[in-house]
Formats: C-alpha cells, structure tokens, sequence
C-alpha cells in the first residue's frame, strides 16, 4: 500500500500467537532489563517490594530511545533465526546502551565475555549494578557492549559506519538504526548518499532504520515534524524505498514490523539476486524502514501531572526524585512489574524459555556477530615489497606519485580487504595510478566524459570528509585494511571523529576479549606550505596538535622527508594494529634525500642523524633539527649557506620522521630515552628546529627535555595566503636565510663573527621580497637549489 508519495505500508499479519507471544515476552524482558539497569541495585526480580535502598543513590541513563532500540533488535533476531541472515545492528541513538547491553545477556554473549554478569539473578544484580557506575560500564553502546562497533555518544555517525562494515562484506546485512534527531546532523545527512557507491554485487547491505520517535532531549525532531508526504519524498529523493511502520499498540506494530521487515529482507535478496545473477546495472532503490512509535514507549505515561511517555521528557530518567518520592517509588515498581518479569525470569533469574529459545545462537546473534569484534576473516594485508619503488638518490620525485604506485599493487593484491577513501581528491593528490588496478566506486549515472568511474571500483570518492571517514572507520571496525588520502587544512572536519574512534581504540586495548582492528591511516598531503593553486583556507597543519591531545598509545605521527621514507613509513602503517597513524607527505616534485636502506634505517629509528649533511665531528656547535619534507629542503639549504660561509662551524643535521620520538618514553610507546636524545641534540647547544607545523608543538612534545631551554622552534604561524612556495616560508620566518640569521644570533660567538653574513641574510630577504613581487615566482638561486652532494 502506498501512502502519500513514495512511503510504503506493508499491510500483513505474519506472526502465529506463539510467535507474537515469545517476540512480546523478549521485547518486555529486554525493556525490564533496561529499566533494572537505570534504576536499580538490588532485588532485580522485584520479588520483595520495591524499597528506597534498593535504588541506585545516582539516577543516570537514557530511558527515551531504549524501547525502539529493543524492538527492533528483537525483530531482526527473529530475521536472523528465520533466514540464516548474517546481520550486525548498529544503534544511533548509542545513549540506549541500557538496551544493547540486555540485549546482549538475553542472548548470553554477556556472560561469555563477562563470567561474572552470569545469566541468573546473580548475574543479574551485577548487570543493574554496574551499569552507569563507577568500576562498571559506561551508559552507552560503548566498545565494552558485545556486538557493537558504534559508540553512538556523539550522534551523526551511524550511517556511514554502517556502510563501511558492509563494504565487501556481500553476505552481510548492517541494520543500522538512526536517531530522528541523529538524522539533522551534517554527518548524518550526507551519509545517506552512501547509497550511491554501495555495490549490490560484491558490497552486503545495509538497512537504514529511521527511529522516528518524535524527539530529541528537549524539543521535536524535524523528521518528525514534516508529514508523511515531505518525508517520504526526502528518502525517496535520497535515493530509498520507505516503509512506515507505526503506532502504540505493542501487537498491532509487532505485525506490521515483522510483515515489513519479511517484505524488506525479500526486497534486499532480490535486488542482490538481481545484480550477481542476472547482471543487473541499473542502482537499486534499497529499502529502508521509518519506525514511529513513541519516544520511551511502556515507560511512565505522565509524571506529576505532565505527559512523559511520547514526549521528549521520556528522554533519560523519566522518574526522578525515586529515592525520595514515595509515589515516585511506587510508579517504578508498577512501571517495572507493567513487564510481568515472573513470566520472564525463572526462579533463579534465568530468562524463561519463550524468552530466549527462538533466539539465533553462537555466532549468528548480532551481539556475537564476529564482524564486530575484529572481523569475521581478517587477513593481515597482502603487502608488496616497497623497496621495489624506490627513487635513486638525488632525482626529483613527488613523494605522493611514487607513493600510489605501491598503493596501486596493495589494492590489486587486496581485492576485498582493501579501500581507498578520499574526498575527490586522489587526483589532486598525485595518486591517480591507483586507478590503473580499481576504477572510483560509483553507482550513479555514468556519462560519457567521466574516467574511471566503476560499479566494482575499490576507490571511495565523495566529497564528504565525515562519509569517508565514516565509512573508513566502518571498514576498518569490521576486520579490513585502508587508507584515507585528504587534503591537511580540510582533514580538521573530522577532529570530532577522531576523537570517537581513538577513544574506542583506548578502550578496546584493555578488552581481553575485543581483537585488534587494523590501523586508522591518513596520507595528509596538499599541505600548508605548497597550495599554490589556493591560500589561506588550504593553510592549516594543526590536525597533528589535535591528535596529540589523545592517548599516546594510540596516536603516530610520521613526516617523511622523501619518497622513499614515504614509503617505508606506509608501509609500516598498514602492517599496525589498533593506532591512528598521521602520515604528512608532499606532492609536489622534491629532493630525494636517503637511498632505500637508509630511508627504511632513518624510519626505524625514527629521528637521526644525517651524517652526509654534518661536520660536527662528533661535537657540534649546533643542531639544525627538521621535521617535515619542506622543513627540511630548508634546514639543508641553511646547511649549505653555513658550511659555505662559516665552514668551520661544527653543524648537526638532525631530522626526524617519527614525531613521537621528541616526547619522553614515559609518554609515549616511541619516546627516545633521554640519554640518546640527549647524544643527539645534546645537553647545552642550541637546536633551531624547522618543523612543518606550528612551532609551539615541538616545545609541548619535548619540554621535560634537558637541553629544551636551548630549543628554538620555526614553524607556520598562521601566515598564509597565496603566494610563492619560497613566499611562504619567509612569511612564516622558515626561510633558510631567516634559519641561518637564527643561527648566527644562537651560537656564541657567532653575533660577532658573522656580522656581514648576517646583513647578507637579511638583504636576501629583501631581495627575495621585491622580487616575488615583481616577477611572481621565486628567486632563481631558490628554485634551482640542490644540496651539492660532493659536499658529504
Ligand atoms: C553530535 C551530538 N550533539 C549533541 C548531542 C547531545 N545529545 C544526546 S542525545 C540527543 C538527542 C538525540 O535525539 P535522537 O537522535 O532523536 O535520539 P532518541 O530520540 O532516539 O533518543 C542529543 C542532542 C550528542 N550526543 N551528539
Ligand atoms: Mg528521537
């Protein structure tokens, strides 16, 4: 039946009495047990009257969203146990951990993977206990919630992780849930389109599921607001086929949930049938669900005189004051036995019979489902040898094109293991030889001008930061491999996103039973300091800052000077598990610096030395340190002023790859003792350090060091607009001139030495200054700079 423009009614009774019987009595056993974990700590069964010290003393949770989240995970049970689906569930609304994590120890996962919260009454007054509660679980359908790879704390996300996990996972099926007030989210938005690069031949499915309960924590959800008719014609235009189930009646919406759920599962048979055994091009128009039922649906329908039950007031704890309020006290309990728990519990506590034994079981419950616990398959990547794309010493190479050679055998080695996701940027970013093993993913419109476009394409383009990263994160979360390629200023508008996916990858470390998930890796290119094309809006490398904020066990950071160290670090980040990898790399044409034993060698150390530069003879009278591929070009072509002008100053080249070999070891797993890094940049020399980005996170990262009062940091202070590269770097006083009068200021002795070379430095910079302004380009002694490599 249709209803207004395109929102489908499936109009059908499916369940026997029986089947009604047992779905409603895991529906109210998975709510009672939601409730129990709100509200209390003792007398789960509520077999002796309810009392005020049974309550816990801190009312915390989210009651609001629970009964939908439990309805539906009860119906997809019963698709699962029917069918032999393969099906992970993914919740939105993550506030209504309550319920993934009843559900969770109905099907007995629970107590596998926590013995303690056994499935009985013991196990039971464990549950209500520690939930919310200092030493036990967290309120939301967190990394500690068997079945789950989606926190859901901080909404917008769902959908785009629900697509990443059924990428390449053809027999799966991610029912995923969203928030009425999730779906007003920018992330959640364009998440939608995720449709449109889903492939139905090698990709699973994913079921979106609208839970229209009507509002947010306080004030309506749009959705919710807009009528049948414009909301029908939203979905529609995003490219799905709604079905509406709805209403208050706990039977009348188990039939028609189930009757639609049975017409949706045959839709998604048929539209994989379709494509895999009949060759069907054309896009599906995917089901999807919008379930409106009221928001804390069997909960209290009016508290004080005021509506609760399908209001926002139903949102978190919709009795308050339990403790205190006798009739508050007393509402609880009816609200609680309203659930008829006798009926659900044995008398040890045990769920009964027609509670659990229609339930899938082993690996087919969603919360046992090893897709979300590392992956059902994981292999480790098939990674081709990267020495094979080495660049000789002293040829000019762009790190980034040399680096999408290797990347183009990873993904043709790694046929559904591996992805590629990108703001529509991989040309942009040097990386178009990737295209020669897998087209761009798309399932839209083709015409006849596009390149490299492909139903089957392993490239995931969409000019979505939050959908790649979303996706990337789903992948990843689900046992595979990838890498996210983006432009440095624009990767900021996923920090948010970062910050879940760190958290999570903190807290599954100390899971025992959680397995390592491989690494979140970006490729940060089109950096700062060469957006020719650009300016200032392109000008930002502080992602690194942001990052650095977050556990040290969990976050890298490499800057590769060169190609070859670009690949050495790449490789060693997609052979990681369980970290977030930043990669900063250059695109532009640029100096190789160290021949492939020494590139793999300098990145295993992670900082060193760079002997052919120094003529320290092991007691320097400075350190001239980099971090970053145009730091350092800059920090040699000081080298060379110095070594030329002042040839008897004892210079150390230092550069540094890994980042997070400056903090100390108690910091961070890659911390450099401080003895060594006291040898490397000594105890009482200066240090002019070049860095890629801003200078004050090298003082934050090597404060504790001994020779740190001695440090002096160059780096982007946010001068930015569009100009010459060289224009850049004296804006930002990253200049080698600007580096050497650095020098001369620093050393002692030197002031005074070295006065005409100073002024020489300072004439450069006026010169370089008229003659960007002029000419438009760079001084010609700078664009034609090399290290003279008979100076080693
Ligand atoms: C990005 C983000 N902004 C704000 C919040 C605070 N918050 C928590 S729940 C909620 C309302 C969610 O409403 P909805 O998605 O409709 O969920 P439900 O009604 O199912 O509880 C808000 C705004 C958040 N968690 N994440
Ligand atoms: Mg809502």
């Amino acid at each position: 039946m249709e209803r207004g423009v395109a929102v489908y009614v499936v109009d059908r009774a499916p369940l026997s009495r029986t089947e009604l019987a047992r779905i409603d009595a895991y529906w109210r056993a998975a709510n009672y047990l939601s409730v129990g974990q709100i509200y209390l700590m003792v007398n789960p069964l509520l077999r002796e009257p309810l009392r005020a010290d049974h309550v816990k003393p801190r009312l915390l949770g989210h009651w609001g969203t629970t009964p939908g989240l439990n309805l539906l995970y009860a119906h997809l049970s019963r698709i699962v146990a029917r069918r032999g689906q393969d099906m992970i569930y993914v919740a939105g609304p993550g506030h209504g951990g309550p319920g993934l994590v009843a559900t969770a120890w109905l099907e007995g996962t629970y107590s596998e993977v926590y013995p303690e919260v056994s499935r009985d009454a013991a196990g039971m007054t464990r549950l209500f206990t520690q939930f919310s509660f200092p030493g036990g679980v967290p309120s939301h359908v967190a990394p500690e919630t068997p079945g789950s790879i989606h926190e859901g704390g901080e909404l917008g996300y769902s959908l785009s992780h629900a697509y990443g996990a059924a990428l390449d996972n053809p027999n799966l099926v991610v029912a995923c849930v969203i928030g009425d007030g999730e779906a007003e989210t920018g992330p959640l938005s364009a998440a939608w389109h995720s449709n449109k690069f889903l492939d139905p031949v090698v990709d699973g499915a994913v079921l979106p599921i609208l839970h229209l309960n009507g509002y947010k924590i306080d004030n309506p959800a749009v959705l919710a607001r807009i009528g049948d008719e414009e909301l029908g014609a939203l979905l529609f235009g995003y490219g799905y086929r709604a079905y509406l189930v709805q209403g208050d009646d706990p039977e009348a919406v188990h039939q028609l949930l189930a009757g639609t759920l049975d017409a949706v599962f045959d839709e998604i048979t048929d539209i994989q049938q379709a494509a895999r055994e009949r060759g069907a091009v054309e896009r599906p128009r995917w089901p999807m669900i919008v379930l409106r039922t009221p928001k804390g649906w069997t909960g209290p329908r009016e508290v004080d005189g005021k509506p609760v039950e399908g209001t926002w007031r139903a949102h978190q704890v919709p009795l308050e004051g339990v403790l205190d309020d006798a009739s508050h006290l007393a509402m609880l309990q009816d609200w609680m036995l309203s659930y008829r728990p006798d009926e659900l519990f044995d008398a040890d506590g045990r769920p009964t019979p027609p509670v659990v034994d229609w339930l899938p079981a082993g690996r087919a419950r969603m919360s046992g489902n090893p897709h979300t616990n590392g992956g059902a398959a994981p292999r480790d990547l098939e990674l081709p040898d990267f020495r094979g794309y080495a660049v000789p010493v002293g040829q000019t190479a762009g790190a980034t094109s040399v680096l999408g050679a290797f990347l183009r055998d990873i993904l043709a080695a790694n046929d559904h293991n591996f992805r590629l996701v990108c703001p529509d940027e991989t040309h942009s970013n040097r990386l178009s030889t990737v295209l020669q093993a897998t087209d761009k993913a798309w399932q839209a419109a083709v015409e006849p001008v596009d390149e490299h476009l492909g139903r089957h394409g392993r490239v995931m383009e969409i000019l979505s930061e939050h959908t790649c990263q979303g996706w990337l994160e789903g992948y990843l979360l689900t046992g595979r491999h990838g890498l996210f390629s983006c432009y440095e200023a624009f990767v900021h508008i996923v920090d948010s996103m970062v910050n879940q996916h760190a958290k999570w990858l903190k807290t599954i470390r100390h899971l025992t039973w959680r397995q390592p998930i491989p690494s979140l890796n970006y490729l940060l290119t089109s950096h700062a300091w060469r957006q020719d094309h650009n300016g200032f809006s392109h000008q930002d490398p502080g992602f690194i800052d942001h990052l650095v904020n977050k556990k040290g066990e969990v976050v890298r950071v490499y800057l590769p000077p060169d190609a070859n160290t670009l690949l050495a670090v790449t490789d060693h980040c997609l052979r990681s598990r369980n970290d977030i990898n930043v990669i900063v790399a250059g695109k532009q044409p640029a100096p190789t610096w160290l021949d492939m034993p020494s590139a793999i060698r300098h990145c295993q150390l992670g900082l060193g030395t760079w002997d052919w530069a120094c003529n320290d003879q092991g007691d320097p009278e400075l350190i001239l340190a980099c971090a970053g591929e145009i730091p350092t070009i800059e920090i040699l072509a000081a080298t060379d002023l110095l070594r030329t002008h002042l040839p008897d100053l004892r210079v150390r080249v230092v550069n540094v790859v890994d980042l997070m070999r400056l903090q100390p070891e108690s910091e961070h797993p890659h911390g450099l003792p401080d003895t060594e890094f006291d040898a490397i940049f000594t105890a009482d020399k200066p240090i002019i350090f070049a860095y890629h980005g801003y200078p004050w996170l090298i003082h934050r990262l090597t404060y504790r060091r001994t020779n740190h009062h001695n440090l002096h940091v160059r780096g982007y202070k946010e001068e930015g607009t569009t100009t010459t590269p060289f224009d850049m770097l004296v804006r930002n006083d990253m200049d080698r001139f600007r580096l050497v009068i650095d020098v001369i200021d620093r050393v002692p002795g030197l002031a005074r030495d070295a006065v005409s070379l100073r002024r020489q430095m300072v004439d450069k910079r006026t010169e370089h200054r008229d003659y960007v302004r002029r000419t438009g380009r760079d001084l010609p002694e700078i664009r034609e700079w090399a290290w003279a490599t008979n100076r080693g």
